[in-house]
């Protein structure tokens, strides 16, 4: 299903419990940032409201979603950390810049991931413009930043 059609921010928090113990860390890109600015925002409410203590959210920037796979693999190495959100923003230009950068990052992410067998999510916006993206970073279709804390907590749960 399309984003389009989903509104990222439209998720059910019945059942979420034990989270005031949990550490989650957050890896911002600093591309885009108006759009990782608000799903950073977007995040940390969410995960304030299914009870993860503002203490326990770390964060880390990065320069690009190209260096987000290793900023997770950093923050995944911490064993006092249980899960790791990244967030950022790929928009379409002219070249296939694009492309690299979202394939290297979509299997770097899932990589650290099955490494450490921890939740590491993928919170990037892949869009043709900074529209598309506006419209998922709290615009019309909710907010990447908010399912992306939403589903770290749910695979907590799973694995709890
Ligand atoms: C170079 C680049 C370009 C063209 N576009 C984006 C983008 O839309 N979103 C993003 O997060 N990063 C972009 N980057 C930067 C790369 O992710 C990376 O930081 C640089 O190529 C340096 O490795």
């Amino acid at each position: 299903m399309a984003s389009s059609q989903k509104n990222l921010s439209d998720f059910s928090t019945a059942g979420i419990q034990g989270m005031g113990s949990k550490k989650i860390a957050l890896v911002v890109s600093e591309w885009n940032t108006e759009v990782t600015e608000a799903l950073y925002s977007g995040a940390v409410t969410t995960l304030l409201q299914m009870g993860v203590s503002r203490e326990n959210i770390i964060r880390k920037n990065v320069p690009g979603s190209f260096e987000l796979s290793l900023g997770a693999q950093w923050m995944a190495a911490d064993d006092t950390v249980d899960a790791v959100i990244c967030l950022g923003c790929v928009i379409q230009g002219e070249t296939r810049h694009f492309d690299f950068i979202c394939n290297a990052v979509a299997h770097g992410i899932t990589q650290v991931g099955l490494t450490y067998n921890k939740p590491v999510i993928f919170g990037v916006l892949t869009t043709d413009n900074q529209k598309q993206a506006m419209d998922r970073a709290g615009g019309k279709h909710g907010n990447k930043g908010d399912e992306a804390a939403a589903t770290a907590v749910k695979m907590l749960m799973f694995k709890n």
